[in-house]
């Protein structure tokens, strides 16, 4: 099935499951199926579409496309990326397949690329210059990257980075933005120095509240005096000893798409907050008001709203923490597997500030669940990698689904969450296709 065919059976999926079924088992399947089950014809169609039995089907719900008929698209070819899939490419945004995020630690050929302008063309790290100001900056100051070296105490952490989003293409109906499926997440580690040495070296006036930033790189419309991005954080997340102003990613350079040669790293909030090719931060004395911070720019309804709503600015929060998620990256979709043998399954799961305190795999469509225990993460806001097993009693057709749950017992939805306009937030199950033979 092709990107655009997907896309249009989700949507019909999302708006009438009963007509969707009818389209996709057939006309018998239409006849025999009730919302909420497939029935036999839908079945026998489905058995006979996939070439293998269903032994759960009794448990299969209606409205969900089966993950074995996701689109795969080919992998394009980025300068320093491996297997991204580009989902735009002016400006440039790729997402990551779930099968290439299968390492502990993201390398750097594999780390999604979310752009909302043109990076800067030719950047030279000696000459790169971090101003930092703003009205509530005490002593406005200039430094090259070499200073923050050698001023601040250097400090390598493992962090995750997902877009507010990533999952959008699920949503019905569907919002407008990049359809990321599951790939816009990746967690590197981070060399730099703590955003709350330098800005206590500068000195932070007491009616500081927010922290913005500015990076090098341009409007797509090419004209200068529009900022591409321009957002932040409130100042008790920029003072967290996690938040970064990086000049290394897995003890090399950044690659040029995620930040070259220097960006800001706010773990746990969306990717947009953590700025690329910084050359500016500024002490604010209210909230950052730079490009793309008002809603409906990364902001989703303060309380829930029926799909394809109209809602009013006012009625819009901004995003903060992300929500608990998880990503299996082993086994990959559509994959074989003689169904004798376990099958093991790994993957990670996050969840914005705060931990996961466990994982959930379910191989019978979410009938039953086993508990799957997470490593601890290399420190907070990493990711925590998860492996386990699953057994499958016969050949034929399974899913794989992962649900992760945070420590204060949120866990993730099995469908897709709060549609909001801007289709932010995602955080459904991930569910991968095996076919058990
Ligand atoms: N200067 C600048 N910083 C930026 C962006 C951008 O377009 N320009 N994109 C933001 C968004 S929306 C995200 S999700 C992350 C993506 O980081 P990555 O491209 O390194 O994966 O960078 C953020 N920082
Ligand atoms: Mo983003």
């Amino acid at each position: 099935m092709s990107k655009k065919e997907a896309a249009k059976l989700n949507q019909l999926y999302g708006s009438d499951p009963i007509a969707a079924d009818a389209k996709f088992w057939g006309r018998q399947a239409y006849k025999t199926s009730r919302r909420g089950f497939l029935q036999n014809a839908g079945l026998v169609s489905l058995s006979t579409a996939l070439g293998l039995t269903i032994p759960f089907a009794r448990f299969m719900p209606a409205g969900l496309i089966p993950a074995a008929f996701a689109a795969e698209s080919a992998p394009d070819m980025i300068e320093g990326k491996d297997g991204l899939i580009i989902l735009n490419d002016r400006p440039v945004n790729a997402e990551t397949p779930a099968h290439l995020l299968d390492a502990a630690v993201t390398p750097n050929r594999h780390m999604f690329i979310r752009n909302n302008g043109i990076p800067p063309e030719s950047v030279d790290p000696e000459n790169w210059r971090l101003e930092i100001g703003g009205e509530s900056c005490v002593t406005p100051t200039t430094f090259s990257i070499r200073d923050l070296r050698e001023r601040f105490e250097e400090v390598t952490l493992q962090l995750q980075l997902e877009c507010g989003g990533n999952g959008r293409s699920e949503f019905v109906p569907a919002a407008s933005g990049n359809q990321w499926t599951t790939g816009a997440i990746g967690c590197p580690k981070f060399t730099g120095v703590r955003l709350r040495d330098v800005l206590n070296y500068c000195g932070v006036a007491r009616d500081a509240v927010y922290v913005g930033y500015y990076g090098a790189d341009t409007h797509t419309s090419g004209n200068p005096d529009v900022d591409p991005i321009s957002r932040g954080v409130p100042i008790s997340k920029a003072m967290e000893r996690e938040s970064l102003i990086a000049w290394s990613m897995n003890d090399e350079e950044i690659p040029l798409q995620n930040g070259f040669p220097l960006r800001l790293i706010c773990a746990g909030w969306p990717g947009s907050v953590s700025g690329k090719w910084l050359n500016r931060l500024v002490i604010r004395n209210q909230v950052h008001d730079g490009e793309k911070m008002a809603a409906p720019s990364y902001s989703v309804p303060n309380k829930s709203v029926a799909p394809g709503s109209r809602v009013p600015n006012a009625d819009m929060q901004i995003i903060e923490s992300m929500p608990v998620k998880s990503l299996i990256t082993f086994p990959q979709s559509g994959v074989n597997h003689d169904y004798r043998q376990r099958m093991p399954v790994r993957g990670h799961a996050w969840a914005g500030d705060d931990q996961t305190s466990g994982v959930f795999l379910s191989i019978d469509f979410g009938a039953t669940w086993i508990p799957t225990a997470v490593g601890s993460a290399s420190n907070r806001l990493s990711w925590q990698n998860f492996e386990s097993w699953v057994q499958f009693p016969e050949p034929g057709y399974y899913e794989i689904w992962a649900r992760a749950m945070d420590n204060m017992g949120r866990s993730q939805p099995m469908v897709v969450p709060g549609w909001n306009p801007r289709g932010y937030l995602n955080n459904a199950c991930h569910r991968v296709a095996v076919q058990a033979t």
